[in-house]
């Protein structure tokens, strides 16, 4: 039994749709993913706005609200809470040369509006977290935007939204790149410092998703020690990648043993969740699963948290200490790969 409460969202439901082909899987209506969410021990769902409130910017902000609620009601009979609403700013051909770094005003000031209404539809389903995956904020050719403007521009939007609600949290999740070819905020080193560029430091943290530190060529385990050192560690998307590659969502542990072994000890040795933070998960079945296991991902990946848990739990400190003392590190490296490798 894990420690942990974990969360997902509707989105790593995917129906095996990637840039070079269609479909391979039946789709999913929203209240059965919710459902299987439910059945598989998840405590929260994640929300995009859209994902509450499908084509969110044909609708009036009252309607907006009363779909929201409509929403709540479902997570209610599931009894399911809802961790965080993310502003899906990178669909809308209105944004493809950003949101919040947009160049031209009036795109700019239709992103504001959507963040809005992610921060009404937040309250709606219970929650105070906002999830920005800065998708498109950064360049596809270098020239088009001045960068210190657009990241000027970028501040001036969390400063707005921070104003817009007082009690609302933002948690920056980072990314070096994909869509954007250039992001700027590729790490959680650039969203922390975003965060103390701001009005109310206090209330912009950071989301770390392993796949996107492991594009950035850093380690999960450390940008979450990062996030965890200043207190804004908020949330997480585990899952694994192979390399510095197009963001592959592999399910937690498919690739990085050691590191995902890391990522749950700095979690498990800082205290991550008793302040009601979930392990989310951001992970997609592989295309050529067939639709009978379109959901098996999402359970695997929960049992490698747990699996990991008990190694945790079972790890010598004490040794550990030991072969530091003595800079034996091969001895230290065997030790904690004998550790993993052992049943
Ligand atoms: C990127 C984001 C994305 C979700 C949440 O990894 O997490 O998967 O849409 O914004
Ligand atoms: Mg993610």
């Amino acid at each position: 039994m894990s420690q942990f409460k974990f969360s997902v969202g509707p989105w790593n439901i995917a129906d095996g749709t990637d840039v070079y082909g269609p479909a391979t899987r039946k789709p999913v209506s929203f209240e059965e993913k919710v459902r299987r969410f439910a059945e598989l021990g998840f405590s929260a769902v994640q929300f995009h706005d859209d994902d509450a409130v499908p084509d969110i910017s044909s609708k009036s902000e009252k309607q907006i609200v009363a779909e929201a609620k409509e929403m709540k009601a479902l997570l209610d009979k599931y009894k399911l809470k809802a961790e965080f609403v993310a502003p899906r700013l990178w669909f809308e051909p209105q944004f493809r040369d950003g949101a919040y770094t947009a160049p031209k005003k009036e795109d700019w000031e239709h992103a504001m509006w959507r963040s809005y209404r992610s921060i009404d539809i937040a309250h709606a389903l219970g929650c105070d977290l906002i999830v920005l995956w800065l998708a498109r904020e950064g360049t596809l050719c270098l020239e088009s935007k001045k960068p210190v403007h657009a990241i000027r521009q970028l501040i001036e939007s969390l400063n707005r939204m921070l104003a817009y609600d007082k009690k609302i949290r933002i948690a920056i999740e980072p990314k070096p790149n994909e869509p954007v070819d250039r992001s700027y905020a590729g790490t959680m080193g650039h969203a922390l410092a975003l965060a103390s560029m701001t009005d109310d430091p206090k209330r912009v943290g950071g989301l770390v998703e392993s796949a996107h530190s492991i594009i950035a060529g850093l380690e999960p385990a450390h940008d979450m020690a990062f996030a965890l050192a200043a207190g804004k560690l908020w949330s997480v998307h585990l899952n694994d990648q192979n390399g510095v590659r197009f963001d592959q969502d592999r399910i937690f542990g498919a690739e990085n043993l050691r590191s995902v072994f890391n990522q749950v000890k700095v979690l498990m040795d800082n205290g991550y969740g008793s302040h009601g933070e979930y392990i989310g998960l951001d992970v997609k079945a592989m295309r050529a699963s067939s639709d009978a296991y379109g959901f098996k991902h999402l359970e695997n990946s929960m049992k490698v948290v747990e699996l990991m848990e008990e190694k945790v739990r079972r790890l010598d400190q004490k040794a550990i200490d030991a072969f530091v003392a003595a800079s034996d590190y091969e001895g230290l490296e065997m030790h904690i790969l004998e550790h993993l490798l052992r049943a």
